[in-house]
């Protein structure tokens, strides 16, 4: 049996296995620039994190319709309860949707087909998180809020992301606090490929709860002491950084390091179709390669549910 655990860093676009891309561009008529799955692979070798999202928007071609992210989430959720995931917050990228033509609706109601039958189809409790792209406009961020308006019912939190340097978080300082007002949780990508100073601007300036990566925090010794002493989450993902060249090889991965200054660390998959692993097959990287003790590894599925906007009850029954 894999470890019961939460996963609070997860892209659904993320998730588009080739076969199911493949499927989803014959069904909408969409051509693919690969000639099979096969070839779709070869590509997903990346020197950064723009390489990759140059590859993640331009597959989203192929999501149209609300059976398309419902068939995405479902496939998702199949995988994650075999893994041991049994509580997920889920991001999802609606500019890079709206850009296309796709609705808010068509997304969001899509994608809640899926997870708003989850406890029961796949025992995995589910919550969405509505990403801003940080290499896009504040304006375009605040229009997306509005556009979420009517869904907000079946959004609990907000994050921030896609391509971190020169996009710090205090350019979304407005959208943030619109978002705060509205009731709605906050996290942001910080400290990826950006500075630590992103990570200090992130929890002062937009008041996130948890950071996403904060990798690079380990750069900044006062930054640890205070994200240790606020037991502020870190939802880390260690085969992203791996394949993204964050860290050169998941041996050199800072995790234990991160785990011995106290950081209140959680493993995550980020984007598991392209990045070589769900949850569990996280855990079992860095059990075999970082040599984790069965403590630690306890340790990374308890602060799973404790960082996850779950209640106590709600997070006694999914542990
Ligand atoms: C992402 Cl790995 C990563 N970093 C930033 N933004 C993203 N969107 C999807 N995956
Ligand atoms: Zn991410």
């Amino acid at each position: 049996m894999p470890l019961p655990k939460a996963e609070l860093h997860l892209h659904i676009e993320g998730t588009l296995e080739p076969e199911l891309a493949f499927e989803l561009a014959a069904r909408n008529g969409v051509t693919l620039p690969y000639a099979d799955t096969g070839a779709l692979r070869e590509a997903y070798a990346f020197d950064d994190l723009q390489s990759f999202l140059d590859l993640y928007y331009a597959l989203m071609a192929v999501l149209r319709t609300e059976q398309d992210f419902e068939d995405l989430a479902d496939a998702y959720l199949a995988r994650a309860a075999a893994q041991g995931v049994r509580h997920a917050e889920i991001f999802f990228d609606p500019q890079a949707h709206l850009a296309r033509g796709v609705p808010m609706d068509t997304v969001v109601e899509g994608l809640w087909r899926a997870l708003g039958r989850s406890e029961r189809s796949h025992r995995v409790s589910t919550r969405l998180i509505l990403c801003f792209l940080r290499d896009e406009s504040a304006e375009s961020a605040m229009e997306t809020l509005t556009a979420a308006r009517p869904h907000l019912d079946r959004i609990t939190g907000v994050g921030l992301d896609s391509a971190e340097v020169g996009h710090p978080p205090a350019k979304f300082r407005a959208v943030y606090e619109a978002a705060a007002a509205l009731g709605l949780r906050r996290v942001a990508h910080a400290g990826e490929e950006g500075p630590p100073a992103y990570v200090t601007e992130a929890l002062d300036v937009l008041g996130v709860e948890r950071v996403d990566h904060g990798l690079r925090s380990m750069e900044d010794p006062a930054l640890v002491a205070r994200l240790v002493r606020e037991r502020v989450p870190l939802t880390l993902c260690p085969l992203s950084n791996v394949r993204l060249r964050t860290v050169d090889t998941l041996a050199d991965h800072p995790l234990p390091a991160m785990l011995e200054a106290g950081l209140m660390c959680t493993l995550n998959s980020d984007d598991p179709a392209y990045f070589g692993g769900y949850a569990g097959d996280t855990f079992d990287a860095v059990r075999a390669v970082l040599g984790l003790t069965d403590d630690r590894l306890r340790e990374l599925a308890r602060n799973s549910f404790l960082a996850a906007f779950l209640d106590d009850d709600e997070e006694r029954r999914a542990r």
